[in-house]
């Protein structure tokens, strides 16, 4: 029949025409994709459709209506495939529009943290003391009543332990450390000589709290054993310590003193870094700013960690690291090291 087969081809450029000018006026791809539905989808899609009628046809039909409906598919998936690339195309350039850098902009200054003023001192005291052959050397904060004191021939009776108003966990037995001699203690126990470590940390003591006094503060420790170790070479050493931490012209004086764990002691002062010994509050008036303690090793804490005293000697010494800093640095309140308050800790 004549008349069904040209309204089929009609049928078919209709729908090439119409779905032709309804793909031009899609923007979005979910629209793109209902398109491809209507009109190509394997399903329902109105090509298919149209397709259904194949089986009524005329064995000379059939190839015409065929290759009609294979012309009128290939058109349209062309026209879909160029839509869906100009689409992407337009989508990635509004991404780049949407999503541009302007290199131009200055950058943002990140916020660059520093080290704590008591870390930089910990760090120049031991650097200077690594410098000379020692190690640094660390221990536990809460000790035992033997490394703190017993071991340090600080006995139960002794006046020292009053004086050095312990914080105990357990009475007697368990006690945050006083000083960082306890690891010095436990190294001789562990090595044999010779033996030059440093020990800096954290100490507590049952202190009233004011300007200068915390119940934690921060201790470097120093000790040195040998065969062949003299008060001469405590004092070389110690001067040096000085004179490279406050200045080459520093004077440095040896005043004797006494601890308990050192025979001869000696307290370690400079001339005042501020005033050149002309007095000034740093000083006291007095011209001299004490710098730390020492002496050399008594035989009897010797003996305490197994060594030889007739074979061994050594020197100790030990520093405040706060009071260190508040000569370095000029400050007058102690506090201000744990107040953690920028404007303080940044002008350092
Ligand atoms: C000081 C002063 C003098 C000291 C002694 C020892 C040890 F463990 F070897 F006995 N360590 N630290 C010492 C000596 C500490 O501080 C003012």
């Amino acid at each position: 029949m004549i008349g069904q087969l040209e309204d089929l081809l009609g049928q078919l450029d209709e729908l090439l025409t119409r779905a032709s000018s309804e793909l031009e006026t899609i923007t979005t791809s979910a629209a793109l994709e209902a398109w491809d539905t209507h009109y190509l989808g394997r399903n329902r899609g109105e090509l298919k459709n149209i397709s259904s009628v194949m089986p009524k046809l005329s064995k000379d039909e059939r190839p015409v209506v065929g290759q009609k409906i294979n012309a009128v598919k290939t058109e349209l998936e062309q026209r879909l495939t160029a839509k869906r690339g100009a689409m992407q195309q337009r989508e990635l350039l509004q991404a780049m529009e949407r999503e541009r850098i302007d290199v131009t902009l200055p950058g943002r200054t990140l916020p660059a943290g520093r080290m704590h003023p008591l870390s930089q001192v910990i760090k120049e005291v031991t650097d200077i003391f690594v410098n000379m052959g020692f190690q640094v050397v660390q221990g536990p904060e809460v000790e035992t009543d033997y490394y703190n004191f017993q071991a340090l021939n600080i006995p139960v009776d002794h006046p020292a332990r009053d004086m050095q108003d312990t914080l105990w966990v357990s009475p007697g037995e368990i006690l945050l450390r006083t000083q960082t001699s306890p690891v010095q203690i436990r190294v001789m126990e562990q090595m044999r000589p010779p033996v030059r470590v440093v020990a800096p940390g954290k100490v507590y003591r049952n202190e009233a709290i004011d300007a200068t006094h915390e119940a934690m503060f921060h201790q470097i420790e120093g000790l040195l054993i040998d065969e062949y170790c003299t008060m001469a070479d405590l004092k070389g050493c110690l001067e040096r310590f000085a004179r490279q931490m406050f200045g080459p012209g520093r004077r440095v004086r040896f005043r004797g003193s006494y601890f308990p764990f050192t025979e001869p002691s000696a307290e370690v002062d400079i001339d005042c870094p501020f005033c050149n010994s002309k007095g000034c509050r740093v000083c006291k008036f007095t011209g001299w700013v004490e710098l730390l303690g020492s002496g050399m090793v008594d035989p009897r804490v010797l003996r305490q960690v197994g060594y030889d005293p007739a074979k061994y000697r050594g020197f100790a010494f030990g520093m405040g690291v706060e009071r260190i800093a508040l000569v370095k640095y000029d400050i007058n309140e102690i506090r201000l090291f744990t107040a953690n308050d920028l404007r303080f800790l940044r002008q350092f």
